[in-house]
């Protein structure tokens, strides 16, 4: 049994008339959870699983009073088994409109662009598609019992973006290819030491160590929490990485009364006036000043060459 660490309120998602495939719920303070509840198939995903998330993380992003996100799976089996085999069709995974799709990897990029902090909360297996979900996770909390690994080669299937590349950033070229390659399961100390997981705790313990986790990150400040984010993931996101990291800056100087200046100005048909707000900008330290020491062993070093 997971303990409870705090009390759930479910959230209504307006755009979904009723949630099948996840619980949407939130704390008083700010947390909220999604869970994927298809424990008979060890909570694979389908295209109403992620269509379901979707909405939830668009709430959760335009939600200011839902601080951070905590993505688990229903029950202590599984996180989450990846892409539910039986809803593959001919080139993706095919939902009510017969579209076969792999929305999946849009639910990654969401999740990277979300400018709040995600918990992955993992009980028995995160495999599969499930693995790359929590690797895609800010954070990761992981249960004793909990399991990794990829098995798409087994069953004819691959991610090469995130589950590839970000995956190698994290535990290295050679592991990544024998994660891949050779399709193995890892418990969660395996994890642990690869850097995959942040901590592992008694499964029991679950949920209360991941929402001490969570509010610990409550306590910070959220723009900087956001910017931060937004820098770590700009490194691997290229251009639509450093957009995201962008946003903030400009989210900010809309805040500004310069910013506010060049709209009003322009609004009230006259020039807009700037001057008052030229500031100092960001200067590089000026280079550090060479002792006399410094400076002839550097003659010496010289002289040599
Ligand atoms: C998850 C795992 C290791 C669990 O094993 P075990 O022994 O605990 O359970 P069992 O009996 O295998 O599974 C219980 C039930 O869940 C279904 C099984 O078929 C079984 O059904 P029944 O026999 O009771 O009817 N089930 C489990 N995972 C499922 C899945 N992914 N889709 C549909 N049904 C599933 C073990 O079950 C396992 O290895 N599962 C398969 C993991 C897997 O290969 N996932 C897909 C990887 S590909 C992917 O996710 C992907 C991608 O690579 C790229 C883009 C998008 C997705």
């Amino acid at each position: 049994m997971i303990r409870p660490g705090c009390i759930w309120h479910p959230i209504p998602l307006r755009a979904l008339p009723a949630l099948t495939d996840i619980r949407y719920e939130r704390t008083a303070d700010g947390i909220a959870k999604m869970t994927i509840c298809r424990p008979s198939v060890r909570n694979a995903f389908r295209p109403q699983t992620l269509r379901e998330l979707e909405h939830a993380l668009m709430h959760a992003r335009d939600t200011p009073s839902i601080r951070l996100v905590i993505l688990t799976g229903e029950g202590t089996l599984a996180f989450c088994s990846g892409g539910d085999q039986s809803a593959r069709g001919h080139g993706g995974y095919v939902g009510h409109d017969g579209i076969p799709r792999l929305a999946v990897l849009d639910l990654h990029i969401m999740m990277r662009r979300l400018p709040k902090v995600v918990i992955a909360m993992v009980a028995g297996y995160a495999v599969g598609g499930g693995h790359i979900l929590h690797l895609v996770c800010d954070l990761t909390v992981a249960a004793e019992n909990a399991v990794f690994g990829q098995t798409g080669p087994k069953v004819g299937s691959f991610d090469g973006g995130y589950g590839s590349s970000y995956l190698a950033r994290i535990v290295g070229q050679k592991k990544a290819r024998e994660i891949w390659f050779l399709c193995r399961q890892y418990s969660a100390e395996e994890a642990r030491a690869m850097g995959l997981v942040n901590t592992v705790v008694p499964l029991e313990e679950l949920e209360v160590e991941t929402v001490k986790w969570a509010r610990q990150v409550l306590e910070k400040s959220p723009t900087a929490i956001a910017c931060i984010k937004a820098a770590m993931n700009a490194d691997g996101d290229g251009h639509a990485g450093l957009s995201q990291l962008a946003g903030e800056a400009t989210r900010m100087f809309y805040q500004s009364e310069e910013g506010k200046e060049g709209k009003k100005a322009f609004l009230e048909k006259r020039k807009p006036q700037f001057v008052p707000y030229v500031q100092e900008t960001l200067r590089p330290t000026p280079p550090t000043v060479m002792t006399a020491g410094v400076v002839e062993e550097e003659t010496r070093r010289r002289a040599k060459l």
